[in-house]
């Protein structure tokens, strides 16, 4: 490898990055992103099929690309963030930082100065991603060598386990490619690399509370919670509240589950900006939020983008699952009661959803007022799964959950 890229290599790990590999561009296998977006995987994110062929052809991004420069961050904290008791919302781990968007920027800036710098490169030579752009990121990082395609569908680094973030650089500087990993005995496969270091494992499908993950490296967004937490806007469909535990932001537990997390260590979190107060939220102290507080808690964080509603929409599954059959005593149901009765028709419907499941024959008497003034098709749908004269059904939910 020549001096130069590895002089480039070891400032952008001076920078911050923790994990920094070299891919050519050549072929993108188109099998895995076809198969995915033709069985409607990617839910109403329709920006992924307007995407597709520029996924797949990174000449369509960036005309007469020759390199990729995979980025990894890693941000496993070294401990559990605090305020996990039992009954405590749990958020996706990259959630507990300011948005990583923001915070990885001026470095990719940065880096793209270094291209200028040592290579001779225009503006217009390099683009660079974190997240947002039509890149297929893990499989450009596994290319590289940063790690290998879990049947999770996550890129896994042998050193820093699930727990990379990615960013990429494509360049029309040409970069010698780093090795992809390869199994541990014998050639790679080159039909398909999914799950090449995870043996006869199978963890993280059968860990899956809501059977996300049925083939081998593909998430069917519609049921995963991630998806349903983050990025609907919307109702979230009935038969996934359960399976939704206490997740109130994101879902970790197909990467929680991994042997492969055991080389996990602390991250350096030079591009990254811790946000402990969040897991420290109660879920009653979220069940009340204003708009005031919601934007001075969550400011530079990417649960801002989620707003309010979409917020107290997923805490009232959190709620509605963590006490479920608890009473109309819990402290959740007048919070609950109150956003019964509020504004947002989509907050409303999980209300009385987490109401129902809590105090179950208690809950048409408590919800007796809002109902009356509700008119919204969709809130009266959700009572009308729940019959006024007997608390019956909503036993029945909850134990299907
Ligand atoms: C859409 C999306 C989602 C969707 C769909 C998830 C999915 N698995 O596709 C939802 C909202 C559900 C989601 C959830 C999460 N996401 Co997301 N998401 C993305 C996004 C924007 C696009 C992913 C995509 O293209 N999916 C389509 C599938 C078919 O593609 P794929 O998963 O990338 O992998 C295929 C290709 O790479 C291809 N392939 C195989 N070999 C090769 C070789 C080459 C050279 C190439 C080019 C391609 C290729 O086959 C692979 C397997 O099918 C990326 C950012 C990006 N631009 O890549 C982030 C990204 C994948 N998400 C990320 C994260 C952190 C998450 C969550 C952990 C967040 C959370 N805690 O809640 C969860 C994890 C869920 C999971 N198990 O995947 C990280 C993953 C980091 C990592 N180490 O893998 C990314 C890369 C964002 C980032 N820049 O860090 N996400
Ligand atoms: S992120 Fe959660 S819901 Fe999504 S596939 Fe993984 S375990 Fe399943
Ligand atoms: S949990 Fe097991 S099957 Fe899933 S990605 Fe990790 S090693 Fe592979």
């Amino acid at each position: 490898m020549n001096a130069r890229q590895e002089e480039l290599r070891r400032r952008l790990i001076a920078l911050g990055f923790d994990e920094v590999r070299f891919a050519r561009v050549e072929a993108v296998p188109a099998e895995d992103l076809r198969h995915w977006l033709a069985w409607g995987f990617n839910a109403d994110m329709a920006w992924m099929e307007r995407t597709a062929a520029k996924r797949l052809d990174p000449g369509l991004v960036l005309p007469g690309v020759r390199s990729v420069i995979a980025l990894g961050v890693n941000y496993w904290p070294g401990r559990e963030a605090g305020g996990l008791g039992p009954a405590s919302p749990r958020w996706a781990r990259y959630a507990l930082y300011e948005d990583y968007h923001d915070t990885l920027r001026p470095a990719l800036v940065a880096a793209g100065r270094m291209l200028e710098e040592l290579y001779g490169a225009a503006g217009a030579d390099y683009r660079y991603y974190a997240d947002t752009g039509p890149v297929l990121e893990r499989g450009w990082a596994e290319r590289a060598g940063s790690g290998f395609l879990g049947k999770n569908g996550m890129l896994i680094s042998r050193q820093f386990g699930n727990w990379l973030l990615l960013a990429t650089i494509l360049t029309r500087v040409e970069f010698e490619a780093d090795a992809p990993l390869r199994r541990q005995s014998g050639e790679a496969k080159t039909e398909s690399r999914i799950g090449l270091l995870c043996g006869k494992c199978t963890r993280c499908q059968e860990a899956c509370p809501t059977e996300a993950i049925p083939s081998p490296g593909l998430v069917d967004a519609r049921r995963c919670i991630s998806y349903q937490t983050i990025e609907n806007k919307g109702i979230i469909p009935r038969e996934l509240r359960p399976g939704i535990g206490r997740y109130i932001y994101g879902c970790d537990i197909c990467l929680e589950v991994c042997p492969w997390n055991r080389f996990a260590r602390e991250g350096r979190r030079m591009l990254l900006a811790a946000r402990d107060g969040i897991a420290a939220l109660s879920l009653k102290e979220i069940l009340e939020l204003t708009p005031a507080r919601f934007a001075e808690v969550f400011r530079r964080t990417p649960i801002k983008r989620l707003k309010l509603p979409g917020l107290l929409r997923n805490a009232c599954v959190v709620a509605g699952n963590v006490a479920t059959g608890a009473g109309a005593g819990h402290e959740s149901v007048a919070p609950l009661t109150r956003l019964a009765a509020q504004a947002t028709p989509m907050v409303r419907v999980h209300a009385v959803w987490a109401v129902h499941r809590i105090t179950g024959a208690a809950a048409p008497q408590l919800l007796a007022a809002a109902r009356g003034k509700e008119t919204d098709p969709a809130v009266l749908a959700e009572y009308a799964e729940w019959p006024a004269e007997t608390g019956a059904t909503g036993a029945a939910h909850s134990s299907a959950g």
